[in-house]
């Protein structure tokens, strides 16, 4: 817990602009996260025997932040399917990559593939592997499978899609399936949805500004303004900027986001920009791809060396 409340510091407390009220939300995150997190790791323990099959689903466009580092020990025996959801939001030459770099990396018996929201032949190969991996371990049974995946990242969407109906509850933020579910996905495939699971411990601050950006972490645990100078750190880099904030001399995040504030008329009575309320829209906008498809990290290159992505 005390790591938590480290890592929310962190994100409160270096808010270069108008930030308030870090300390309770600090407060309030450290005891919201790991109370559901040890909740989620032992449904994973309790249900486990029951499944043949791991699906891990990740954001595409930070799929490294994303994905659980100790999620193999955690599920011994059992293959694991990479789902890189929300791919309609992701540079498509990154992911491509990225589907090469994981189908060459991981272990054999796993298996990695792309969700954009609802495609149906990206839905058929997705349970046809499902399938595929599950009956190389138990060839007669039904193939049951968990989803796991951090908060918010589209387990219960991607389950409904799989199931041709849309009976586990979706919504976007985190923390919205709070309990276990099975649901049947048809020709022998049962999947179970869970609750999102979190990695126990203080993250590196560069993970934890992607996992605030892509909307993993509840809004009350990080200081939207230190976020959205994150983002349009990011944006400007790439050299992404919606036109209306490159007419002036400013390039400073910080500048960037009084002109976003002001373009989008997020002002106080008296005529200064509303930081913060402009910060939470602009971070909106970054999540639904307002500014385009946008990857956060590509795979490491030849040389073994990783990097995020700037350009889309
Ligand atoms: N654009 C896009 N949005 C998606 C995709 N998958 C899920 N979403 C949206 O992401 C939000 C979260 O989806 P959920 O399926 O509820 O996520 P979850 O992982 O089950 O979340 P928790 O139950 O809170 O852990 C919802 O608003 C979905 O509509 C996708 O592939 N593309
Ligand atoms: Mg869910």
């Amino acid at each position: 817990m005390a790591l938590l409340a480290g890592k929310m510091a962190w994100l409160s407390g270096a808010a270069g602009a108008g930030g308030t009220g870090g300390g309770r939300r600090a407060a309030a995150a450290s005891t919201w996260f790991p109370g559901e997190m040890a909740k989620t790791r032992r449904l994973i323990r309790e249900n486990l025997p029951l499944v043949g099959l791991v699906i891990e689903v990740a954001d595409a466009r930070a799929p490294r932040a994303m994905r659980h580092p100790g999620l193999k020990g955690l599920v011994p025996g059992r293959p694991v399917l990479t789902v890189l959801g929300k791919a309609d939001l992701a540079d498509p030459s990154v992911t491509r990559r990225w589907v090469e770099f994981l189908g060459r990396t991981s272990p054999s018996g796993d298996g990695v593939a792309v969700f954009s929201g609802g495609r149906g032949r990206e839905v058929r190969a997705i349970a046809g592997l499902a399938r595929e991996l599950g009956r190389a371990r138990s060839p007669r049974a039904p193939v049951r499978a968990m989803v796991v995946g951090l908060p918010n990242v589209g387990k219960s969407t991607l389950i409904n899609r799989l199931c041709g109906r849309a009976s586990a509850r979706t919504g976007d933020r985190p923390g919205v399936t709070r309990g276990k579910q099975w649901l049947r996905a048809g020709d022998g495939l049962e999947l179970l949805d869970l609750p999102g699971i979190l990695v126990p411990g203080r993250l590196p601050d560069p993970v934890a500004l992607r996992l605030a950006l892509l909307g993993i972490l509840p809004d009350h645990a990080f200081e939207v303004t230190r976020v959205a100078l994150f983002a349009l750190d990011l944006l400007a880099e790439a050299h992404r900027l919606p036109a209306e904030l490159c007419r002036g001399e400013e390039s400073a995040a910080f500048g960037l986001l009084e002109r976003f504030a002001e373009v989008r008329g997020h002002v106080r009575s008296g005529g200064r920009p509303d930081l913060e309320r402009a910060a939470a829209a602009l971070v909106r906008d970054f999540r639904e791809g307002r500014f385009g498809r946008f990857s956060l990290e590509r795979p490491p290159d030849d040389a073994g060396r990783g990097a995020p992505v700037h350009a889309g």
